[in-house]
């Protein structure tokens, strides 16, 4: 596994490129562009000016995060065909500046959820959580106000103002979505990109869903090991993947996440690891990596993406805000570098260990 960091870009990450590059054993990091739109091309100029700051700082870029997919491509409207065009002529891009990894999911209105921005733990330090009931008390226009307003001033992935400023319209648009028909719009994107992929060599790894079940009424088709086998069966090609993601999985306790991983053998293009102490049915908050602070057995997770011989890009997920960082929710530098130096710590003593027999 190829350890890496999300970075959000010159403008957005208050992070820099130079204080990922100290942490030990990091490669690279996962970053997008920014600005961009679903649905709009991307040109080579913005992808080499990216990797080109990268590439200053001793980094690599190991991956895409995200390339979203409109709200076109994801109901099925007459755009699509436009939107998968300008996709295509996207991956070839990336492609040509040596980008072979991208993440994507097909949520619907909301990309990930959690209810507390900034949960105060036992230890003083603030994490990200989720409370079913909260989320069944509130107006989901009231939920981007919530996260808006509690996110230290730095715009949340998936919330941008622009978008959330028209989530009736947004659910109206959806009001004829059920899970099926948003499974065949899934079939239909993967037939479009596929041929792409192949000729290219650039692996799609879809997110799955956050929290795992239907919120809001919406539906949800990436959130367990029947959808993962559905997905991975809409479009059989080795570039069509997984983003491997245990918190979001995790979310549900009936996520057995060494078996699916197991499971998806051959299919994980791309990692998060993180942990979540689940607190009751439907509620968790995000702990530390460590699997002694969370619900997770993090060993059998990394001793799972070993034994299928995992090669890919993996990161620490979200982090908890520690030792005074003012960061987006999630997104510190100490907590995720102390998050990776655990997890390549696991790898190492598992390498050892299969040595030695
Ligand atoms: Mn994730």
């Amino acid at each position: 596994m190829k350890m890496s960091l999300r970075w959000f870009g010159p403008k957005q990450d208050p992070i820099s490129l130079q204080n990922i590059r100290q942490i030990p054993g990091v490669e690279g990091v996962i970053t997008t562009l920014y600005e961009k739109m679903a649905g709009e091309e991307w040109t080579s100029e913005e992808i080499n000016s990216l990797k080109k700051t990268v590439e200053d700082s001793g980094l690599k870029i190991l991956g895409i995060e995200s390339m979203n997919i409109s709200d076109e491509i994801k109901v099925g409207h007459s755009l699509r065909d436009l939107h998968i065009e300008r996709y295509n002529k996207s991956l070839a891009r990336l492609s040509d500046a040596g980008i072979h990894m991208v993440c994507y999911n097909f949520m619907t209105v909301f990309d990930w959820l959690r209810t507390d921005l900034a949960k105060v733990r036992p230890d003083g330090s603030t994490a990200m959580a989720y409370e079913q009931a909260k989320v069944d008390e509130l107006d989901p226009e009231k939920m981007f106000e919530n996260i808006d307003q509690n996110s230290n001033g730095y715009m949340m992935p998936g919330w941008e103002p622009e978008r959330m400023a028209k989530i009736k319209e947004l659910f109206e648009l959806y009001a004829d979505i059920d899970e099926n028909k948003l499974r065949e719009n899934l079939k239909y994107f993967l037939e479009g990109i596929m041929p792409t992929c192949e000729k290219y060599g650039v692996k799609m790894a879809v997110h799955m869903d956050d929290p795992s079940w239907s919120i809001f009424g919406l539906p949800r088709i990436v959130k367990n090991l029947d959808d993962l086998k559905i997905y991975t069966e809409l479009v059989d090609s080795e570039y069509n993947g997984l983003t491997l993601c245990t918190g979001s999985l995790s979310s549900s306790p009936d996520n057995d996440i060494p078996s699916i991983i197991r499971a998806m053998e051959g299919k994980i293009h791309f990692a998060h690891v993180r942990n979540t102490l689940h607190t009751s049915p439907g509620n968790f908050e995000e702990s530390a990596h460590l699997s002694r602070d969370g619900s997770l057995d993090m060993y059998e997770i990394i001793k799972a993406l070993h034994d299928i011989n995992f090669e890919g890009p993996i990161r620490p997920d979200h982090g908890r805000a520690i030792w005074g960082e003012q960061s987006m929710p999630g997104y510190g530098l100490y907590d995720r570098a102390l998050g990776s130096q655990y997890l390549l710590g696991l790898e190492e003593a598992i390498k050892k260990q299969e040595n030695l027999k």
